[in-house]
């Protein structure tokens, strides 16, 4: 990683506001992607601040303030992000995504990023945000007659609810309409495939990629 990301990743870590601001500045300057400063040291740093978390060295107050920083620097580079995300965007059928964090989940930064991208990509996108239930994803399905359900999970406990989801999805006709799309820390491939699910992206860029394949297919 270059001098400056890796200033971003132990900045962030630190929970260093001003820091981050200004080394993802220098990034900027230096000719790195928007989309490379997110899903890199910004990413892996929220990974390190987990950890912390688990290790007990950090309390929920600094995941707060870690979300809180992050939101900044996705405020900042918004635009940049959306740039970069629209080069993805192809003549292809422009697909509609129904997206949403599963209930009893509250961890959004993930989730809107996928949404984002996917935006850009030329995709039009039904965010219901977080806490999400069965009902409300099979509504929106419904309403917007969408082509893809995507879910995203960051707590292990609320990663099995995907699956309750995908079950309603049988029992009320719809399974077999919609490609079933999951993500978030929580999930792996092996689980999307345990649970019935049609893909997995480990970030915001292969989402982008799966999606773009089916639009392909249609
Ligand atoms: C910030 C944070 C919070 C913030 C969230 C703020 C917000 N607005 O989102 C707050 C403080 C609220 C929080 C709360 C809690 N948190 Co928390 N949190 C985190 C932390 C540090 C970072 C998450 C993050 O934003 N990452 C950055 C983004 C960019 O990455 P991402 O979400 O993974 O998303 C990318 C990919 O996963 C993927 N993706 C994501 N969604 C989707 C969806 C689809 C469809 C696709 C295709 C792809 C995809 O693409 C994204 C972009 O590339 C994680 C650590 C970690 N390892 O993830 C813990 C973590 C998720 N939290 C954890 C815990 C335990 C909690 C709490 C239970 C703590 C508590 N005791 O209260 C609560 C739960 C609240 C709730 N009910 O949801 C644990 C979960 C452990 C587990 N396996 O269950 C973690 C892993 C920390 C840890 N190591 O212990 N948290």
């Amino acid at each position: 990683m270059g001098d400056v990301l890796e200033r971003i990743r132990s900045c962030l870590v630190d929970l260093n506001r001003e820091c981050v601001l200004e080394n993802v500045e220098k990034a900027l300057n230096e000719g790195y992607s928007a989309t490379k400063i997110i899903l890199g040291p910004m990413s892996d740093a929220m990974k390190e601040i987990g950890r912390l978390y688990e290790e007990g060295e950090y309390f929920i107050a600094e995941l707060i303030e870690a979300a809180d920083i992050f939101k900044d620097v996705m405020k900042k580079l918004d635009k940049l992000l959306y740039e970069e995300a629209s080069k993805k965007k192809t003549s292809l059928k422009r697909l509609k995504i129904v997206i949403g964090t599963v209930k009893g989940d509250v961890h959004d930064i993930g989730k809107t990023l996928v949404s984002v991208m996917l935006q850009a990509a030329g995709h039009e996108v039904i965010d219901l945000g977080v806490d999400v239930d069965a009902d409300k994803f099979i509504n929106a399905l419904r309403e917007y007659k969408a082509d893809i359900l995507a879910m995203s999970a960051l707590l292990t406990s609320t990663a099995r609810y995907m699956r309750v989801v995908i079950e309603k999805l049988k029992e009320v006709g719809l399974r077999d309409k919609v490609f079933v799309l999951i993500g978030g820390a929580a999930t792996t491939e092996e689980y999307a495939k345990e649970i019935g699910a049609d893909g997995w992206a480990k970030d915001a860029i292969e989402a982008v990629n799966i999606v773009n394949e089916i639009a392909k297919r249609r």
